[in-house]
């Protein structure tokens, strides 16, 4: 059969993906056809030419690296005059309506093990809460402290939106106004064979695959919440990941940093806790502020230290930033110089055989394309980077056991309300570690973080015993 876009696929070299087209029914046809049109032919042609090339998989530029200079806590030699000038530009802004919280729920999470929507995992000691619900009622927490309530951008998957927006309305958006929670999905890229090809995941439909959190910034711009933003007078959005219970969802100190530098990108680091941990590394190079990816620093760099002292890259990016509004909608515009490079990842992708049979492959067989969003820095105007502490904005949950696992996120919980009661002057077992000796739940509703908590503690009259499975909500 003949159509003008089988004809652009042909002409493209891609004619694969209509391989099967005669012998599928009408309603598989269609299908195939409406996924082929989401498809940039151009793009795809050139990510093959660069990041396929044999000459590409070298990869990675590091002329000219070195470690990004960041703003250090006062307890780290930070100027502790600057911090307070910040926190209190934060509240202003959290207080003039202007900040928005922004999750990144498109992931397949396929390292976790765990069936459903990652924000739908369960997290918390004793109420065992979803993700989803801690973010809420931290959002909704701030709203109420600051007398503005914070719309909340969520961005999914094609996989996972249905089962998203489900989850939300089967517990009445945790007691968030629905008018401010606002789901969109992010786009997809195909998957490719390792000499470019599109591949079929069956005969009627690609193997297509979410184009990666900075797939995030167009589908800002694309779902119009950028127009909806700018409509309720919000200019600032606080991004953070779906795997991360810990974060300060909405941390005033940070988006005053933001607003004092005029910045249109800030994001937090942390000391990295060892040379081989996981997460991109904050560095400047030719002037400009970038991350580099672990997967893309070679060993012997990240574990270069200043003089036999701490680590040289130091600075690990924990993917918590501010963005402003219209820096998103030029970078998700593009053009000349503003767009994000895709990266590539060599996955194992299932597909269709010669004769249309499913294929399940046991290596690597293709490439999927990704954006990342902190591959926008460098087009920031003024970036800044903050120092963070690691015990009260990072735990996340990747992996079913061993490190960032349920059981290792759980227990930073645990240390961080042990810590806020001790703070306070309450009288709690520890190990060593500071892991409390029993089970507690401090409700984001109650106390959610360590001004709040204060503040709630302070006054509850009288004080409740610290036994196993207290929850203070
Ligand atoms: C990310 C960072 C790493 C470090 C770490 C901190 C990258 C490449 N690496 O590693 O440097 O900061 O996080 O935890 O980002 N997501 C989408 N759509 C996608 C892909 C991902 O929404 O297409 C979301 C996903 O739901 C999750 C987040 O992005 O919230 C991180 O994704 P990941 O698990 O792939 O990132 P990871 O752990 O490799």
């Amino acid at each position: 059969m003949s159509h003008p876009l089988i004809e652009k696929f042909r002409h493209a070299g891609q004619a694969q993906v209509f391989a099967f087209f005669d012998r599928l029914a009408p309603a598989g046809q269609r299908q195939l056809l409406a996924e082929a049109a989401e498809i940039d032919l151009a793009e795809i042609d050139r990510l093959t030419r660069t990041l396929l090339a044999r000459d590409a998989v070298a990869g990675v530029d590091l002329g000219g690296l070195a470690p990004a200079p960041y703003e250090r806590r006062p307890e780290h030699g930070g100027d502790a005059v600057a911090w307070g000038h910040a926190k209190a530009a934060g509240e202003a802004a959290l207080r003039a309506g202007r900040v928005a919280a922004f999750t990144v729920a498109g992931g397949q999470g396929t390292r976790l093990g765990y069936d459903g929507p990652k924000g739908t995992f369960r997290v918390t000691p004793v109420k065992q809460k979803s993700l989803f619900q801690v973010f809420a009622e931290k959002i909704h927490a701030a709203g109420v402290r600051y007398g503005r309530p914070v719309h909340w951008f969520i961005m999914t998957s094609h996989a996972n939106h249905a089962a998203t927006e489900a989850f939300f309305a089967e517990h009445q958006c945790f007691g968030l106004d629905r008018a401010r929670v606002h789901f969109f999905r992010q786009g997809r890229m195909p998957a490719v064979s390792f000499d470019g090809k599109i591949l079929l995941e069956t005969t009627s439909s690609l193997a297509l695959a979410p184009d990666g959190h900075g797939g995030s910034l167009r589908a800002l711009e694309r779902s119009g919440a950028l127009d909806l933003m700018k409509s309720e007078g919000v200019d600032t959005l606080s991004y953070f990941q779906v795997d991360n219970p810990l974060v300060r969802s909405i941390d005033p100190a940070f988006i005053g940093w933001h607003v004092r530098r005029g910045s249109e990108m800030t994001s937090k680091m942390v000391p990295k806790a060892y040379a081989e941990e996981k997460v991109g590394h904050f560095c400047t190079q030719r002037g400009r502020t970038v991350v580099v990816e672990y997967s893309d620093l070679p060993m012997a760099m990240q574990r270069e230290t200043d003089a036999g002292g701490p680590l040289r890259y130091l600075a690990g990016s924990i993917a918590i930033h501010v963005l402003d509004r219209e820096f998103v909608r030029r970078v998700a515009a593009g053009g000349e110089g503003v767009s994000l490079p895709f990266h590539r990842a060599d996955k194992k992708i299932p597909t269709v055989d010669a004769a249309g049979n499913d294929v399940k492959p046991a290596a690597a067989n293709g490439v999927k394309f990704e954006l990342f969003v902190f591959d926008a820095l460098p087009f920031a105007k003024n970036p800044v980077i903050i120092e963070t502490l690691r015990a009260d904005d990072f735990s996340p949950v990747k992996n079913a056991r061993g490190v960032d696992s349920p059981q290792t996120c759980r227990d930073d919980q645990l240390r961080q309300f042990g810590r806020w009661l001790k703070a306070n002057g309450a009288s709690l077992p520890t190990d060593a570690t500071g892991l409390p000796r029993l089970a507690l739940e401090v409700s984001p509703r109650f106390g959610y973080d360590e001004d709040s908590f204060a503040e709630a503690w302070k006054k509850l009259s009288p004080k409740p015993g610290l036994t196993d499975g207290l929850y203070l909500a």
